[in-house]
């Protein structure tokens, strides 16, 4: 196998043997394949464009198949043989309805792929059709390659949540299937493969723009809303992942049952929603980001629930207590595919839960978009009077890596006049800082999950307009962490707005050749992070 998708990779340059993420052989085999098969429905899609076939059903397919190709979702080979056969079916139906819409199909090379009919068959045809499996490929364009196809996995992940919820756009599926296109037929020339990097990162905008839509229209702009930390004398389920709808229907699900539901790791944000936090039985969250499942999820003394990444194999201690959803899959655990959560319910009702109220202290949520907007005349008059020195978005994922320390202590060591607006799972390792405030407006703000990207996004574009300045220019730096590659496609997004000067960490992705770096330093100045005393003093001088 080979695999240097993530962050974790090994040696920082790829798992050969198995995943450290626990990634074994033959479910990437399968998930390269798994790709392969997609980029084959795409070409099928590109050229139905062309003669007005249009199939809603296979940009659906497309969306959650990819989403399960990302790290730590889905570690379930069986369930990628049958991903993998219906993707195939869809190709073929596909193909023969573009071919009678008198549409041209020409497949080249290791296409149209004809799906062996067992799981040790897909397998070997996996290894021959990975991206690495391409002879004589350049380097840097490989890389290019790589970049495109790891964002365009991240593009679909959002695509897919704001799906859920009603927001769509054609555009997105078009990019999508164009990518996967290029991708299959692979000849282009370095320039155009960088283009299509950055058209990813404008598509990602705009997927990000259809997930905020698609989550405040169905729940609500976020409200600044404290979550206990501690816990509820009572039976719990854990909910972890991003899947607002997931959340949502287990909160109807479990209402007048006596169980009280507490976020892990992403699903933190949750609370500020008021469609969500409306459930008197929504309580608070438990634990931290989730490398630390495996601790956190054996003390919890109730059913657990994954409704999208990052699970890691599940332990002996809490193995019949977590349940997946969605795209997630682990061989072995229960599955829900249709959102009726009743065995999550009876496994919570069937376990202790807390036999007594835990106190613990609390974290404020909710500092999305509109919350830091509507305080924008305060924001912009405490930096024009010199209160505000500097804005910090220290944000991205978490990981294992001691390296990652870095991002705890740079929070601890910024000066009292900066602010720092976090998002995703990185917070966790300074979310629960006391930072105090500035004039009232908190020096510690939690814009909400990965998914909510959009929201800094226009917190940064409408500061630079009332400051009447570029975002470039503005007095904020971005810190940023990656782990997976959701993390690719917002960082494309960053690139594409032509933001400058970030700050990347705990290691640069080891799909960037040396070359391309050199093009993202020379044009961007995109630079790894160093230490927290180093990096600060740069900033603010
Ligand atoms: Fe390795 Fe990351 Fe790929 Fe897992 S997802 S196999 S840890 S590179
Ligand atoms: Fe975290 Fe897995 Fe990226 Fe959503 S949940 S940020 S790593």
């Amino acid at each position: 196998m080979f695999c240097y998708q993530c962050e974790q990779t090994a040696k920082g340059e790829g798992c050969t043997k198995s995943g450290v993420c626990g990634k074994q052989p033959d479910v990437a085999a399968l998930q390269d394949l798994l790709v392969h098969t997609l980029a084959e429905l795409s070409h099928c899609a590109v050229a139905g464009r062309k003669v007005g076939v249009v199939d809603q059903n296979v940009h659906a397919f497309t969306l959650e198949a990819l989403f399960a190709t990302l790290t730590n979702v889905d570690f379930d080979a069986d369930r990628f043989v049958v991903l993998i056969n219906r993707c195939v079916e869809l190709r073929d139906a596909l193909k023969a309805k573009v071919l009678a819409a008198g549409g041209r199909i020409e497949f080249q090379g290791n296409s149209p792929l004809n799906p062996e009919t067992t799981k040790e068959g897909l397998v070997k045809q996996g290894e021959g059709v990975s991206l690495d499996a391409k002879p004589g490929t350049d380097p840097d364009v490989r890389s290019l390659q790589h970049t495109l196809l790891f964002g365009v996995k991240g593009v679909a992940a959002y695509a897919y949540h704001a799906r859920i919820l009603g927001q769509e756009d054609q555009k997105v599926y078009d990019f999508i299937d164009d990518a996967l296109d290029a991708l299959l037929t692979g000849n282009m020339p370095l320039g155009d493969w960088l283009a299509v990097v950055l058209k990813c990162g404008e598509i990602n905008l705009r997927t990000m723009e259809l997930l905020d839509l698609a989550n405040t229209g169905a729940y609500g702009h976020p409200v600044p809303t404290v979550v206990p930390l501690g816990a509820k004398k009572g039976k719990a389920i854990l909910v972890s992942g991003h899947d607002l709808k997931d959340l949502e229907d287990l909160l109807v699900q479990t209402e007048g049952k006596g169980i009280y539901v507490y976020t892990h790791g992403e699903m933190l944000p949750a609370h500020g929603y008021p469609g969500l936090k409306k459930y008197a039985h929504f309580y608070g969250h438990y634990g931290t980001a989730w490398q630390n499942q495996h601790k956190e999820f054996a003390e919890f003394p109730g059913a657990i629930l994954m409704t999208t990444n990052c699970i890691q194999k599940p332990q002996e201690g809490y193995k019949d207590n977590i349940f997946t959803a969605g795209t997630v899959g682990w061989p072995g655990v229960r599955h829900i595919p249709d959102r009726s959560f009743t065995p999550v319910i009876e496994r919570a009702l069937s376990l202790p839960g807390f036999e007594a109220d835990r106190n613990g202290r609390s974290v404020t949520v909710g500092f999305a978009r509109q919350t830091v907007l509507g305080v924008a005349d305060k924001v912009i008059e405490a930096v024009k009077e010199g209160k505000i020195r500097h804005f910090f978005l220290v944000a991205g994922c978490d990981g294992a890596k001691p390296g990652r320390n870095y991002y705890t202590e740079f929070v601890e060591k910024l000066p009292q006049d900066t602010v720092v607006l976090t998002l995703a799972c990185g917070k966790f390792r300074f979310f629960d800082k006391n930072l105090g405030d500035i004039g009232g407006i908190p020096r510690l703000l939690d814009v909400g999950q990965c998914n909510d990207a959009y929201s800094a996004i226009q917190v940064a574009v409408a500061l630079a307009q009332a400051f009447n300045v570029g975002v470039n220019e503005l007095p904020l730096s971005m810190i940023l962490s990656w782990y997976e590659q959701k993390a690719v496609a917002i960082l494309l997004t960053l690139l594409y707005l032509g933001i400058k000067d970030m700050r990347l960490g705990p290691s640069l992705p080891a799909f960037i050749t040396p070359n391309i770096l050199k093009v993202l330093v020379e044009n961007y100045n995109i630079k790894p992070i160093t230490t927290p005393e180093e990096d600060i003093k740069a900033i603010l001088g």
